[in-house]
């Protein structure tokens, strides 16, 4: 018998009538926990303890709550092996990928840890004698997170760990792909001190259920920021709603990311990078490469090497089978949605290289490994003779599948890798300098890597992307600050006058005027 788990409000268990099941997505009889199901007064009685949490919270000295940060990476590094295990089972992504997440989040917490330390404000001088001006970072109140399956810890502790020691509190609606996984996280950072009510988790469904609720509380004047990784148009949604209540946002949505290979480069190092980058965690990725942009010389030696590596991949139960390069689809909602695209690209009239659907039992890989019947799992797909005008090169899919795209030298692989509407990661295999920086000053993407995937952003790089894939707000490093504070600027005067700012001059007389020309 599976468990049943309760929501975490103001540091209480609470419970739901309604209940939902978490399943292991690569095998889906078995059941990882039974979760509640938010209603619209719980997700309200969790901001309201989020509210109450917030002035200890907010006073307790940065440093002080630092340290909480580092006791909870600690706490994740010790348990580091059963939560990638979890990760791996809930979700699906195989246990490299899953130790890697893990560490993301450790990392993270190692990174803001010593930020509570710093933290730094300015001092500015006056242009008035006996007053001093300084800058301060306040923190914002309570922070709304909904966050996706795919990355169920690492892209939350993006948000939480920094929303924390900039003094904030929280309430977190986790996937409810992965809400087993939220819940450990949940249970660590409470282990480490973090007092009741200071972060708060709410289980439950996105449309018309605790997610939603949680993103109109904004209109109720109990979440003064949002931070949100998921599509674009519940982005746009969420977006909406925080603009009419001049809220700044956090979106991380999606993308459809390019990956070119230009005449020059490395073939054996490009063909590696673009398989990870094609069908790593099965293509579920936000940072995930979507179009395959390959110079005319080497398109077809490419072209040749990529399908045979492509019919070299394994693919199996990543629980079993703890080699293979990806799992199953997270829900059956993606599954769906990457079945559909094969009557999309037939009709955009784009070419089929490889792939045939679902795996099944008579329809199977040779690099299949397991038994097919007990979760979604997908062929990894290859297509070519995509152009821009198709839904095929502009669509995000977020599956197993991927284009092959001819281009005719660097800069109509700049203009081409330019003409979808998002701009999340990008990447590009070249030897040559020029073509290289090229890329990166004309990229239209917040993230770039030269000679490598398009996935791999480290916990102290801004990760974020331009056009469709967000608002322009960072996650990570130092540049996350900025989504968790407001500036404060503040005056200072102790002349014991009333000192006028701009009104009050002349402190010094100019001199008599000089001809320099007279002077020789
Ligand atoms: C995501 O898919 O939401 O760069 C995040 C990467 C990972 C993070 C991906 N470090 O692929």
């Amino acid at each position: 018998m599976a468990r049943t788990y309760a929501h975490r409000i103001g540091g209480r268990d609470v419970a739901s009538d309604a209940t939902f099941e978490s399943r292991n997505s690569s095998r889906h009889d078995d059941v990882v926990g039974v979760f509640p199901e938010a209603d619209l007064a719980q997700v309200r009685a969790a901001c309201d303890a989020a509210n109450d949490a917030f002035p200890a919270w907010s006073a307790l000295p940065a440093p002080i709550r630092g340290e909480l940060i580092g006791t909870i990476g600690r706490a994740l590094q010790r348990e580091k092996e059963t939560l990638s295990r979890l990760v791996s089972r809930e979700m699906g992504k195989t246990l490299k990928e899953a130790r890697g997440e893990v560490q993301e989040a450790i990392d993270t917490c190692a990174f803001f840890q010593s930020e509570g330390r710093r933290l730094y404000g300015q001092t500015v001088p006056s242009e008035m004698p006996n007053k001093e001006l300084a800058t301060y970072r306040r923190p914002l109140g309570v922070v709304g997170i909904v966050t996706a399956g795919n990355f169920p810890v690492a892209v939350p502790s993006w948000k939480i760990v920094p929303a924390l020691v900039t003094g904030n509190t929280i309430v977190w609606k986790p996937s409810e792909d992965a809400p087993a996984v939220a819940y450990a996280f949940v249970k660590l950072i409470e282990e480490a001190g973090v007092p009741a009510g200071v972060v708060n988790l709410v289980f439950g469904g996105g449309k018309d259920a605790a997610g939603q609720h949680l993103i109109g509380m904004m209109d109720e004047g109990r979440v003064h920021k949002f931070a949100f990784t998921g599509s674009t148009g519940v982005g746009r949604e969420v977006g909406a709603i925080a603009g009419r209540n001049l809220l700044h946002p956090t979106l991380e949505l999606g993308g459809k990311n390019p990956l070119v290979i230009l005449r020059d480069a490395d073939l054996d190092n490009a063909v590696h990078g673009a398989l990870f980058s094609a069908f790593g965690t099965g293509g579920q990725r936000c940072t995930s490469a979507g179009n395959i942009l390959i110079d005319a010389p080497i398109y077809d030696a490419f072209k040749e090497r990529f399908l045979a590596a492509v019919r070299d991949v394994k693919i199996g139960d990543p629980g079993v089978h703890e080699d293979v390069l990806y799992g199953p689809f997270i829900n059956r909602r993606f599954f769906e949605r990457w079945e559909e695209h094969y009557a999309w690209a037939e009709a955009d009239g784009a070419t089929k290289l490889y792939g045939e659907g679902r795996i099944t039992e008579g329809n199977a890989p040779a690099g299949w490994v397991g038994d097919p019947t007990t979760a979604y799992y997908g062929w990894p797909t290859v297509w070519e003779g995509v152009t821009p005008d198709m839904r095929q090169f502009q669509e995000e899919i977020f599956g197993p599948t991927i284009n092959l795209v001819k281009v005719d030298g660097v800069d109509e692989a700049i203009r081409t890798a330019n003409a979808v509407d998002y701009g999340l990661s990008s990447a590009i295999y070249t030897q040559n300098r020029e073509w290289a920086y090229a890329f990166k000053s004309r990229i239209e993407a917040g993230m770039t890597s030269i000679n490598n995937t398009t996935n791999g952003a480290e916990a102290h790089m801004p990760f974020g992307g331009t056009k469709g894939s967000g608002n322009g707000t960072r996650e990570s490093g130092m540049w996350v600050l900025e989504a968790y504070t407001w500036w404060h600027g503040v005056n200072d005067d102790v002349s014991g006058t009333l000192q006028l700012a701009q009104m009050d001059t002349g402190y010094v007389e100019p001199g008599d005027p000089v001809d320099v020309g007279a002077l020789f």
